[in-house]
């Protein structure tokens, strides 16, 4: 079989230099030959960036596999890949970790307010006058929107931080020691941190919509490290903007990396820039995974992680 893979988006500098060594490479946007078209049986890319629907499907008729580098495969049309008996493999639970070390990060960054404690002292203003008090995290309470793989591992940290566990999903977990809520706003009202970590996609775009923010309240904290489409962004600039909210730590936003420039003007937010897996290890672990899956394709051999829909 021949070797032609055609890639989604720019992949790290590592992994391109991987793929560059097993296989020939293409980029859509620069396919003169129409031959290639036909050649083309896999395609690669970046989770977050990776965009495949329909049309694009049409152009590559002998694509049978998909290989994702990213837990979340929200760009792809998955129904429109399976329709055509194409395979669709991501890079579940070597990400999950450092993704919920963010998130940990996030609470405690913008509770405890320490990038702005840092800028105070760079700014040399400590001289002047003390820094504004900060918010507890030890004890407080967490909800989880979503307590799959990396709701769960947010939940087990903050459980070292003596935080009260409640989480939101489609159903309640029979094994999960915490207080389930049916619907985001319930779990809002009742948490002083709500944290998203659900896929992005149609079924979760805008849940978190000015109602869940409202009931979250003036005291209430969001922290989103999941997708920038789960959240109703201009509701949230709005609530941040009029203090409804106290305050939000963001990695992820609507079409990054041109994030809304209104976030900067807002001193009660941090944000990153979608760093959830962004560790040499991990990304290495993810690069790993994706060219195993890819192998595994071309060897005709069982392809190691499928998304779910593909099992
Ligand atoms: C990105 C992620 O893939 O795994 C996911 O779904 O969002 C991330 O790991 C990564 O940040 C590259 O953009």
């Amino acid at each position: 079989m021949s070797k032609d893979v055609m890639l989604l988006s720019s992949v790290p500098t590592f992994m391109m230099n991987d793929l560059q060594q097993e296989y020939v490479l293409h980029d859509h946007a620069h396919i003169l030959d129409p031959e290639v078209f036909t050649k083309v049986t896999a395609f690669v890319g970046v989770g977050s960036a990776a965009k495949v629907d329909r049309n694009l499907l049409a152009m590559f008729p002998n694509v049978k596999m998909i290989s994702i580098f990213g837990v979340g495969y929200d760009g792809i049309d998955v129904a429109a890949a399976k329709e055509r008996g194409i395979q669709v493999t991501h890079t579940p639970d070597v990400l999950t970790d450092d993704v919920a070390d963010l998130a940990m990060g996030l609470i405690l960054s913008i509770g405890r307010r320490i990038p702005q404690s840092d800028k105070f002292v760079r700014n040399g203003d400590w001289v002047s006058e003390p820094f504004t008090m900060t918010r507890k995290v030890t004890g407080t309470r967490l909800g989880v929107v979503g307590l799959g793989r990396i709701g769960q591992a947010i939940a087990k940290r903050a459980a070292a931080f003596d935080m009260t566990i409640a989480y939101t999903g489609r159903r309640a977990k029979t094994n999960a020691p915490f207080r389930y809520y049916p619907t985001a706003s319930e779990l809002a009202a009742n948490s002083d941190y709500l944290v998203v970590a659900v896929p992005g996609g149609d079924d979760t775009k805008n849940m978190i919509n000015a109602q869940v923010l409202k009931a979250l309240g003036p005291k209430g904290i969001f922290i989103n490290i999941a997708r920038g489409s789960v959240v109703d962004q201009t509701a949230l600039i709005q609530a941040l903007k009029d203090k409804s909210i106290a305050g939000a730590g963001l990695d992820v936003f609507w079409d990054e990396p041109n994030i809304d420039p209104q976030f900067f003007k807002l001193q009660n937010v941090v944000l990153t820039p979608h760093n959830g897996s962004n560790t040499h290890e991990t990304r290495r672990a993810m690069a790993d995974l994706a060219l195993a899956n890819l192998k595994a394709f071309f060897d005709e051999q069982p392809l190691l992680t499928l998304i779910p829909e593909c099992q």
